[in-house]
């Protein structure tokens, strides 16, 4: 029996912190997966250094769910962001394992290729119309087919989300991480944002037409009424689906906002298991799970979600910005092809120093993804040039109110 010989915690900076698993068989099969919690990196890895990587060794790579539940269940302390990172990036790499194993790529092992392709959307903002303008014209020319809408607040300065404006042709290039010792500080005022939003999606849709798929992310800024008020005063221009509209521990907060509001319904980049949606999906309460696969314990655990969810026809929505490693998009991809209820796939490029340490294979053409066909994940890992990127401290903003420095969720 070949078993688990080695596993070894690689961080990397390629212009951002990655933290990546890498698996050896005694076979010499190896498996990569991402555990990479932005922010909070450090943290996972000493989770997996410390608690899981002994408990690894010598067990058998073939028997994934077991090693899942082993790790979930033999915890005693169950869920949690840090956990479920670190349970991910073993089911991916174990998952990446089988795939080369068997010479599939890990799509096949999910049943099969369900579509040609993922839809992606991609991320366009600007400080004002015309830069906005600009930037959703610059996605459209890269061939996306959905674009996530985003834009600076009147009154406010730096709001999170909203890149530095782009000349045309320019490639989009937010990094929503700041590197230094402790998080930047914006200033948020709500009233602001309710008033102001509704006109930028009414100036987008006159000039872009009803057609193209627009979404947009709360940041879990409302109260559940703010966002119905939001969800309301948005219908008339038809979102794709408003994101995080409410923080997202309370899921009866959703209630309230899908019973007065039509504008479809996205949760979950902060979710780290099936109970963190019990409530939205059995009462139907939103349209799309955001869950990462490397936040929610890996493709096995996402796997189950999106089966429960298929019953209540949500479909998926998976989170994907730069901050999940392109390990982590690729097994995201591997997923989005197999699901029947796959809905849409966010997609940021990762930066070109990025993919240069992570060789991958999966490819965006005419506003589709797709993971590629080499076994396993399709994604190398280049630990000589990762080695030269050196990790420091990152942090996304943290958020008070204009008015009085109230800390404000976000
Ligand atoms: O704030 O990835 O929808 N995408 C987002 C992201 C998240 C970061 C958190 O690490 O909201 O920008
Ligand atoms: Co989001």
């Amino acid at each position: 029996m070949s078993t688990i010989e080695r596993a070894e915690v690689f961080v990397t900076s390629p212009g951002r912190n990655f933290v990546t698993l890498k698996i050896t068989t005694s076979d010499g099969v190896t498996g990569l997966g991402d555990a990479t919690l932005n922010g909070r990196e450090l943290s996972v890895v000493a989770y997996l250094n410390e608690h899981i990587i002994p408990m690894l060794i010598g067990r058998d790579p073939q028997n994934i769910e077991d090693t899942w539940q082993y790790l979930y269940r033999g915890a005693y302390w169950r869920r949690g962001p840090v956990t479920m990172a670190a349970i991910a990036a073993v089911d991916v790499a174990l998952w990446d394992i089988k795939g080369k194993i068997t010479g599939q790529p890990v799509y096949q092992l999910l049943g099969g290729a369900s579509r040609t392709g993922a839809l992606a959307y991609g991320h366009a903002s600007g400080s004002d119309i015309p830069s906005l303008f600009t930037s959703i014209q610059n996605h459209l020319d890269q061939g996306f087919k959905a674009i996530r809408i985003q834009t600076a607040v009147p009154g406010l300065g730096q709001v999170y989300g909203v890149a530095s404006d782009q000349a045309p042709g320019q490639r989009y290039d937010y990094e929503p991480a700041k590197r230094s010792a402790v998080p930047v500080e914006e200033e948020w005022d709500t009233t602001a944002y309710l008033n102001h939003l509704p006109s930028v999606f009414a100036a987008v849709r006159e000039k872009f037409g009803y057609e193209l798929p627009l979404l947009h992310d709360g940041h879990h800024r409302m109260t559940p009424n703010q966002a119905a008020i939001l969800g309301k005063s948005l219908e008339p221009y038809k979102l794709f689906w408003l994101e995080d509209c409410t923080p997202g521990e309370n899921q009866e907060a959703l209630r309230r906002v899908r019973s007065q509001t039509t504008t479809p319904l996205a949760i979950g980049e902060v979710f780290n298991t099936v109970f963190d949606y019990q409530t939205l999906i059995t009462e139907q309460l939103i349209d799309y799970v955001r869950s990462a696969v490397t936040h929610t314990g890996g493709i096995s655990a996402l796997k189950k979600i999106m089966d429960f969810a298929a019953i209540y026809q949500i479909k998926s929505g998976f989170h994907g910005p730069t901050d999940i490693s392109p390990v982590g998009m690729a097994a995201a991809l591997h997923l989005d092809i197999a699901i029947h209820n796959f809905g849409i796939q966010e997609y940021m490029k990762h930066s070109a120093d990025t993919l240069e340490v992570f060789e991958t294979s999966y490819t965006f053409e005419n506003g589709l993804l797709h993971p590629g066909t080499n076994p396993g994940l399709g994604v190398e890992y280049n630990e000589e040039l990762a080695a030269s990127f050196e990790y420091t401290p990152a942090y996304l903003p943290v958020n008070r109110l204009k008015l009085d420095g109230t800390i404000h969720d976000w």
